[in-house]
């Protein structure tokens, strides 16, 4: 099984990109191949500033190793090392409808809170797909935000493959019946960790970068705390008992604290007696607990940049023989030199 994912280095990397995705894909790095990417073509719809741009992707990687990616395992690599993935976006393109890309959530979404669309957010399901076919990923662990994406990814590959392929069947894919051919490109699936599928902001809603809702992975201690202490809460006394619904505190306590303790936590929520500032007091406790020796790595490898950019460079070699691969059967295909 090849398992293939990414985060855009569209802003620090916060703790709802670690439970909704990172944290699996450490996990899946000891299951098969892996390979893992810096989305830094995709972060350009909301990073303008160049400086910011490049700092931002080496604290995307700095992020994947402090958290316990291991080169030696997976596969780490900047999106934009393998030039390939541009090429097969356009040529991917042509067989999109304009219509799926309308009806995108994530596009609607973003519009919808206010980001102004551009082509490049509109078309960025396009190039997502492109990265993931482009390793022929079998697996895509991603947060709930990300599923109706892959989704597009099959479709589009079947698409391709039904226009392309000769003998290919979209009811036998991998080709296995007499007479049918498999696919060019490979049809992946969404593995997705239901616990952890949308975590909320401090605000309630989705933890997203460009909403300024985050609890930042590896943010300054003064600011971790303040941001804690802002979540959102509403105006139940101490010794009333707290409802759970839309309460993000809460789901933030139960997503972090191990289960049995979360379980005092529940008991005392549900009956009254504490306040939310001793509650918030817990979740800053659990944060630290959780990833204080991440961030004692993430100190480390800050004072070590050359090593970082190493990783990375032997991460795009070998990203680059995968997509060459790929994109030789692609052009010949469509007949392109
Ligand atoms: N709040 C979340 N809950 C669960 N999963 C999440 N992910 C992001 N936010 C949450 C998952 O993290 C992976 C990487 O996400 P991304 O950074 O590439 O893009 P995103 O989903 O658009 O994340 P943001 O923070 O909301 O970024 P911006 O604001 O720049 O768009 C994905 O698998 C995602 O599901």
């Amino acid at each position: 099984m090849r398992t293939l994912s990414g985060v855009q280095s569209s802003g620090r990397l916060h703790i709802g990109n670690y439970y909704g995705a990172m944290r699996q894909f450490v996990q899946l790095q000891d299951q098969g191949e892996a390979y893992y990417f810096i989305a830094n073509y995709h972060a350009l719809t909301t990073v303008r500033d160049p400086k910011l741009a490049l700092e931002l992707t080496r604290d995307a990687a700095l992020t994947y190793l402090s958290l316990g990616l291991d080169p030696k395992k997976a596969v780490l690599f900047r999106q934009s090392d393998v030039k390939e993935v541009v090429e097969l976006y356009w040529i991917l393109g042509t067989v999109v409808p304009q219509s799926n890309l309308e009806r995108a959530h994530s596009y609607k979404d973003k519009i919808a809170n206010n980001i102004s669309p551009d082509f490049g957010l509109f078309a960025y399901p396009v190039l997502m797909a492109a990265d993931i076919l482009l390793y022929s990923a079998d697996a895509v662990p991603v947060g709930k935000d990300q599923v109706q994406h892959i989704e597009f990814a099959r479709d589009w590959a079947v698409k391709f493959n039904t226009q392309y392929v000769p003998g290919y069947d979209p009811a036998d894919p991998e080709g296995k019946e007499r007479g049918h051919s498999p696919g060019i490109l490979k049809l992946p699936a969404a593995h997705l960790q239901e616990s952890a599928a949308t975590v909320p902001g401090i605000d309630g809603r989705k933890m997203s970068k460009s909403y300024g809702n985050t609890l930042e992975l590896f943010g300054e201690e003064k600011d971790l705390k303040k941001r804690i202490m802002s979540i959102k809460t509403d105006s139940t006394p101490v010794e009333a008992p707290k409802p759970t619904q839309d309460a993000p505190l809460y789901d933030l306590l139960k997503l972090m604290l191990p289960a049995a303790e979360f379980a005092d936590v529940d008991a005392t929520w549900k009956a009254g007696g504490k306040g939310y500032g001793d509650y918030k007091k817990k979740l800053l406790e659990a944060f630290h607990t959780t990833f204080g020796p991440a961030r004692q790595r993430h100190a480390e490898l800050l004072a070590d940049p050359g090593e970082v950019e190493r990783i990375l460079q032997d991460g795009a070699q070998r990203a680059r023989a995968e997509a060459t691969r790929l994109m030789d059967q692609v052009r010949r295909a469509v007949g392109i030199p």
